[in-house]
């Protein structure tokens, strides 16, 4: 039998998956949904592989409470009741002694689904008063950069990149991370498009590109300038888009001319004549697509390069075609109810009485460390791993080993912040839960029902959060809302892109195309404006653009450049999905390689293969070295991220990266990393500094 299922991962594919179970109900393959636009009969390899995960004999199946150290990974199994009452006892002991701004809720993007995201959880939290979680650690710069920009953010429709003649890939991993554009890509150099890609690393990506610009590091902005400098002195715009859609394009022109690529290429490590070829092609090539992803904006400077980049198709009045324009995300159309699924009203009633504080998720050590009036005494951790995926790693850690401070995670396997919990409470996957489910890549909304039987005593998010509310006495009917009361509540929406998607429409469809554009016409947000700024018009924001380099690169603060001359990239590994897929010993190999140029290897005495240690002021970690002879001069790439409790001395890459936030949004900078590295050939591993 075929059941229907949707991949909750953090990816802009959100896949429509075939479940084939057997007779007893036990899943034997996964498979894209044939029937699925954008999925296309195929997922991605970690995914493919996904049952080993959900059958995995270390899946958390019963709740536990710590009797080791923090951090040791030592447990007992208990009851539900008895973890729900404790849990519900500690919080209200802190909330009623410290105010419950005490209490610190810690999630991301485990899952994607709105229900076990951003649904009975945020109700909970509300309603309690708990401080709120700034949700930053992967997007947050660009959004804001777009929504400054566009006023919403909208991009070209995946399938429209088939139509271009040329495709740029800028800090777009598109083979590693968004794989289900690739076929549109193909049809489109198959008509004769030219596809190019825009960064420091060679990946897989870059390797399938007719060009690879290998850029520094943080230097968009300075790139983006630079073009902008020569479509404008070759007269390449489209002024009658200009002058009907945006605002600010004076100072823009004024700004751009201070960036000749002569000036550019010492800044971006890309020459002169590359960057006058690439402005030429991107200006005149009818259509030209932009595939921007958030790879770019992880920089001190992200949010004013996506800005910058943003304005390139409207610079050209690219927007206008078919094929043209830009995506760095579509989660824009998705305007569900949100305020009826979080219901943050709630917080009127709770014991603050009043909004609560606002907590960066990108700074947790911060807030776990020095954060006061109130200290953080408990923390709720579900659908992410910041003990490995948070920057400023050791700083994360001394808080999670505080031992004033309670902790509590929701999790499916042991994870590295789950060592650190006071009660561990084991989680249904995306198979066994009911969820709805936006996407970042494309415009369908989908649903997904319990393809398979929660083993042992899993539970939902939804469900433990609707059990904490009854435990802690709130009364109030949302907490007693069933899954398909908080789907209605969420599509009771007035945005025209919702129009006519009712729960019984997706019960029997599955997977609807929003109404962004009349039934099968494509989706072209912006070809005659149609920007959602205050002004109605696009935003160039030019008094925000000037480059500066970031403070951690080669050209940013001289003195730390010079003690730690290396730049650290850890983007994406193609097998992973962050730190969710740790526990294969193939993710785990991977994750553990550091590569290096050959020269910067021999200028510290590295052979290939070797163990080399990585480190800066933060912390340090180990790597096997191994040579890439296509990686710029002092950029080092890693992949992230492993987990810290496979590696040596228990340090994951995190403790080098820095927890500086992005000029817009409040986002982390994990790309600005300087580091220092050198061979380590006593094979002790010592503890980090
Ligand atoms: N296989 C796989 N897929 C994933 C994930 C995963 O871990 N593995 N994670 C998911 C998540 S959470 C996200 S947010 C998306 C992210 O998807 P992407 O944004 O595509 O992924 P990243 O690897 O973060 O960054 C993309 C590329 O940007 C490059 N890059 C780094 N710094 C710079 C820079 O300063 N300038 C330029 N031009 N490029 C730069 C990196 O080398 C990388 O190749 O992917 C999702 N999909
Ligand atoms: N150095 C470096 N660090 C990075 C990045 C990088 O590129 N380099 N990328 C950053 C980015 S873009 C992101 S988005 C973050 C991602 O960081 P996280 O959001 O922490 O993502 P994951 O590491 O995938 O961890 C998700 C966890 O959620 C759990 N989970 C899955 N489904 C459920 C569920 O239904 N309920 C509960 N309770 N748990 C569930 C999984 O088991 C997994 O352990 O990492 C960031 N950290
Ligand atoms: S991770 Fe992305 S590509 Fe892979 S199955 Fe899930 S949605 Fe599809
Ligand atoms: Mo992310």
């Amino acid at each position: 039998m075929i059941l229907k299922s949707v991949c909750a991962l953090d990816c802009p594919d959100t896949c429509a998956l075939d479940v084939h179970v057997d007779a007893t109900g036990r899943a034997i393959k996964l498979a894209g949904d044939r029937e699925h636009p954008i999925t296309r009969g195929f997922l991605c390899g970690k995914v493919a592989k996904y049952l080993e995960r959900e059958y995995h004999p270390e899946r958390l199946l019963y709740p536990m409470r710590r009797t080791g150290a923090k951090g040791e990974g030592r447990f007992e199994r208990i009851e539900w009741g008895e973890a729900l009452d404790e849990i519900a006892a500690r919080l209200s002991g802190v909330a009623r002694a410290e105010g419950p701004e005490a209490i610190l809720p810690y999630s991301y993007a485990g899952t994607m689904g709105f229900l076990n995201g951003a649904g009975m959880d945020r109700r909970f939290f509300h309603r309690l008063g708990a401080s709120r979680l700034d949700r930053t650690i992967c997007s947050a710069a660009g959004g804001e950069a777009l929504t400054l920009s566009q006023g919403i953010k909208l991009g070209m429709e995946p399938e429209q990149f088939a139509h271009a003649k040329l495709i740029i890939a800028w800090g777009a991993n598109v083979l590693g991370t968004n794989v289900h554009l690739w076929p549109w890509i193909v049809e489109a150099r198959r008509k004769g498009a030219k596809f190019y890609v825009i960064d420091p690393i060679r990946n897989r990506t870059g390797n399938a590109a007719d060009k690879h610009f290998a850029i520094y590091p943080g230097s968009d902005l300075a790139l983006a300038l630079g073009l902008i400098h020569v479509i404008l002195r070759e007269s390449l715009e489209d002024r009658e888009y200009i002058t009907a859609y945006t605002n600010g394009f004076h100072e823009l022109m004024k700004l751009a001319r201070d960036y000749p690529p002569e000036r550019v290429a010492p800044l971006t490590g890309i020459a002169a004549s590359e960057i006058e070829m690439l402005a030429r092609e991107y200006g005149t090539a009818r259509p030209a697509a932009i595939r921007l992803n958030y790879g770019v904006q992880r920089s001190e400077r992200g949010g004013s390069a996506v800005r910058a980049i943003a304005a390139l198709p409207v610079v050209t009045g690219s927007w206008r075609e078919l094929g043209g324009g830009l995506q760095l995300t579509t989660s824009g159309a998705f305007e569900l109810n949100r305020a009826a699924l979080e219901r943050p009203d709630l917080q009127c009633k709770s014991a603050l009485g009043r909004e609560a504080r606002v907590v960066n998720m990108a700074r947790l050590g911060h807030a776990l460390v020095e954060l006061s009036q109130p200290r953080v005494s408990a923390l709720i951790v579900y659908n992410s791993n910041p003990a490995a995926i948070a920057p400023h790693q050791n700083k994360v850690l001394s808080g999670l080993r505080r031992e004033d401070l309670f902790t509590v995670v929701l999790e499916q396997f042991q994870t590295d912040t789950a060592d650190y919990a006071d009660i561990v409470l084991p989680v249904t996957t995306f198979l066994e839960h009911t969820d709805l489910y936006l996407a970042y890549g494309h415009y369908y909304l989908q649903l997904a029902r319990p393809a398979l039987h929660a083993p042992g005593e899993t539970k939902s998010n939804v469900e433990i959060f609707r059990l904490l509310a009854q435990r802690m006495g709130f009364a109030d009917e949302c907490f007693r809302d069933t899954e398909d009361d908080m789907i209605r509540a969420a599509l009771a929406s007035d945005s025209p892109y919702l129009r006519g998607i009712t729960l019984e429409r997706l019960e029997a469809e599955k997977s609807i195309r929003l109404s962004v554009s009349p039934s099968g016409a494509p989706f072209l947000p912006f070809a005659s404006g149609g920007f959602r700024t205050k002004s109605g018009k696009f935003e160039f924001g030019a008094a925000s653009l000037a480059y500066t380099p970031p403070a951690e690169s080669r050209w940013g603060n001289a003195e730390l450049a010079k003690a730690y001359p290396f730049e650290l990239v850890s983007a994406k590994n193609d097998d992973s999905m962050n730190s969710t897929f740790g526990h294969r010993a193939e993710v785990d190999r991977q994750t553990s390689l550091l590569c290096i140029h050959p020269l910067d290897a021999d200028s510290r005495g590295i052979v290939e293969g070797m163990p080399v240690e990585v480190f800066n002021t933060r912390g340090s970690c180990f790597f096997q070295a191994i040579f890439d002879d296509r990686l710029p001069r002092r950029v080092l790439r890693a992949r992230s991220v492993r987990w810290n409790k496979h590696a040596p001395a228990r340090y994951g890459v995190n403790c080098l990266t820095s927890d500086r936030l992005t000029d817009l949004g409040g986002g982390p900078t994990f790309y600005n990393c300087l580091v220092d590295v050198k061979p380590h050939l006593d094979g002790t591993f010592g503890t980090a500094k």
